[in-house]
């Protein structure tokens, strides 16, 4: 165990003491404890090889030989004692805003719940006025107060935020003399739409000077572990890396550990067991005792497995490893197939550069085809377009269309409200004459699922509607988004050749991924698209992509993909 994990088990055992109803100065002791170890700027291991762990602060004989303990056996007897009286989960449920120590033993002792799950089935249903001190009222709050820990209680960060901050990171190292290779790992990798820490990895045979370069980082604010080969730091934002130094011979099996998923890695060690070979982060060892199998390269790793390589977008352990095995992975989507942005906006509405700006910047960018989208009249607070005014702008279009010649082209559409009431903010003869029309909703996202779904497939089932943008208004981390029937607007998005957009802003990606998935299953188009506000925002599409690679999207299922033609061709078609 490192010291994260060893704090972090202090910290639970505090918890399921204080859930026990232990004297308050042993709680007080543990929380300490986690708290100190936290801080240190060197590895246990180190410590305890000095025989020095009493000298941290807050750490006496008896907590000493707990850490020793961790970090010999990787467990804590006395925690599982412990877990056996106390489930570890209950500790969940101390999040709960309003929820203490004692009423959760309460809950757990009279009702037998474990877990906010159950938690928050048992309030819905009424269960838990029947308990002293508790009501109707307590039952609300507790529903909210998990509804709340669900959307953002757990201390993760958007991709959007953590992606600029690791490749910073990344840039330095690559900088540094004797790095010969550096990439992220973890959830980064695989480009989740949330991170817990930023993982990275340097292929160096001298890890010292990198490791004194990390820790050194100007935006470092506590460095909480320093090893030979691995070290920790919480930067000022309050996102943690770790940083793996190892040498470059054993690239490929390390970048695969780190990289997991861990389901994703406990599938690959099965697979490796049963061709005589045990698998860890460092390398293969064939359990017959011959040499060890050195892989430089992650493709040497599935190699040795019998495998085709898997794009780490899809290493969750969701059928990839199945897929694999039977030759039937599919050919991802990839950023160079992308060749249009169907969605972006100008200084018309909301956007924050002309229709010119806009289309040098995608022309530079090597697009060959955007449509300019910007808002309907009724989304007043974003300068929505009047019917006038959209003329006026289909004139300056064509115009400047005709000006960037035949190799680019820039395509009139909107992004059409779909008003509260289910209307739509154009009557049928002015989407007629548009290239491209899009749907969205921007107002009344807490409307009930059917009244969402009579909108959302109003749009859908009109015949000038080509696409739905961020079909369900999610921002995050904050802003659930509408309660959409995925199932349902999937399967008539399918049957009209209505394309539902992957919104690519960071703070949207939505669809998000699991409904990609669905949508490639049942057959619906999609479309990654920016809805830039600004040239800077054409970047966002590689968050997009990765939407869709998680998705397991292929080129074809993407109509951003296609030539012009091919997509107005499509679009015409829709009935
Ligand atoms: P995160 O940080 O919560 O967003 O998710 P990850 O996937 O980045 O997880 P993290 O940072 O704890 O570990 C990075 C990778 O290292 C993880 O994806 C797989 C590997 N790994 C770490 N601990 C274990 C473990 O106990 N077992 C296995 N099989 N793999 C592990
Ligand atoms: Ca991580
Ligand atoms: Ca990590
Ligand atoms: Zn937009």
């Amino acid at each position: 165990m490192n010291n994260r994990e060893i704090a972090e088990t202090f910290e639970t055992v505090a918890d399921m003491l204080a859930i026990r109803g232990d004297q308050i100065h042993r709680i007080i002791a543990y929380r300490r404890a986690a708290e100190n170890i936290r801080e240190l700027n060197r590895d246990l291991n180190a410590i305890m090889a000095e025989g020095n762990l009493t000298s941290i602060p807050g750490i006496g004989a008896t907590l000493a030989e707990k850490i020793e303990e961790m970090l010999t056996n990787n467990r804590l007897a006395f925690y599982d004692r412990l877990a056996e009286q106390i489930p570890p989960k209950l500790v969940e449920m101390l999040k709960v805003e309003g929820l203490g120590p004692k009423r959760v033993k309460q809950i757990y002792d009279s009702l037998g719940i474990t877990d906010l799950d159950q938690l928050s089935k048992a309030a819905q249903e009424g269960g838990l006025r029947q308990l002293p001190g508790m009501g109707a009222k307590s039952e609300a709050r507790i529903i909210a107060g998990v509804e709340a820990l669900v959307r953002h209680g757990d201390s993760r960060t958007p991709l959007g935020v953590a992606w600029p901050v690791a490749n910073l990171i990344v840039e330095q190292l690559r900088d540094l003399a004797g790095v010969e290779r550096v990439d992220v790992a973890g959830s980064l990798r695989r480009m989740r739409e949330s991170i817990g820490d930023i993982d990275i990895l340097v292929a160096a045979d001298d890890a010292e000077p990198i490791m004194e370069f990390f820790c050194a980082m100007e935006n470092v604010e506590t460095v909480l572990g320093r090893g030979p080969t691995k070290s920790s730091v919480n930067l000022i934002n309050g996102l943690q890396v770790d940083l793996r130094v190892l040498p470059a011979a054993r690239w490929g099996t390390s970048l695969s550990y780190f990289t997991g998923s861990k389901s994703h890695n406990v599938r690959l060690r099965e697979l490796a067991i049963k061709q005589g070979l045990s698998l860890n982060e460092y390398s293969f060892t064939p359990q017959d005792g011959q040499a060890d199998i050195l892989c430089a390269t992650e493709e040497a790793v599935y190699e040795t497995l019998g495998l085709p390589y898997i794009p780490p977008p899809m290493r969750e352990d969701k059928g990839e490893i199945e897929a694999a095995l039977k030759g039937e992975l599919p050919t991802l989507v990839q950023m160079e197939d992308i060749r249009s942005d169907l969605h972006m906006h100008s200084t018309w509405s909301d956007g924050k550069m002309t229709i010119k700006e806009m289309a040098e910047a995608a022309s530079r960018r090597g697009l060959s085809h955007i449509v300019i989208a910007d808002h309907s009249a009724s989304l007043g607070i974003a300068n929505g377009l009047t019917i006038e005014r959209l003329r006026d702008q289909a004139a300056e279009i064509r115009a400047l269309d005709r000006e960037f010649g035949p190799n680019f082209r820039i395509l009139h559409g909107t992004e059409m409200e779909i008003r509260a009431n289910g209307e739509l903010d154009f009557p049928d003869e002015i989407l007629a004459a548009l290239d491209f029309v899009i749907a969205s909703l921007h107002v009344g996202l807490r409307q009930p699922r059917e009244q969402i779904m009579e909108r959302l497939l109003g749009a859908v089932n009109n015949p000038h509607v080509d696409m739905i943008a961020h079909p369900t208004g999610r921002l995050i981390p904050d802003r659930p988004g509408a309660d959409v029937e995925m199932e349902v607007l999937i399967q008539r998005a399918a049957d009209t050749g209505t394309i539902l957009e992957v919104n690519a802003n960071p703070q949207r990606l939505d669809l998000q991924a699991k409904d990609v998935r669905r949508a490639i299953e049942i057959g619906a188009k999609l479309a990654i698209n920016t809805d830039a506000h600004h040239a800077d925002h054409f970047q966002f599409i590689h968050f997009g992509v990765a939407t869709a690679q998680r998705g397991w999207a292929t080129a074809e299922d993407v109509v951003n993909t296609w030539s012009a033609d091919k997509l107005m061709a499509f679009v015409e078609n829709k009935s």
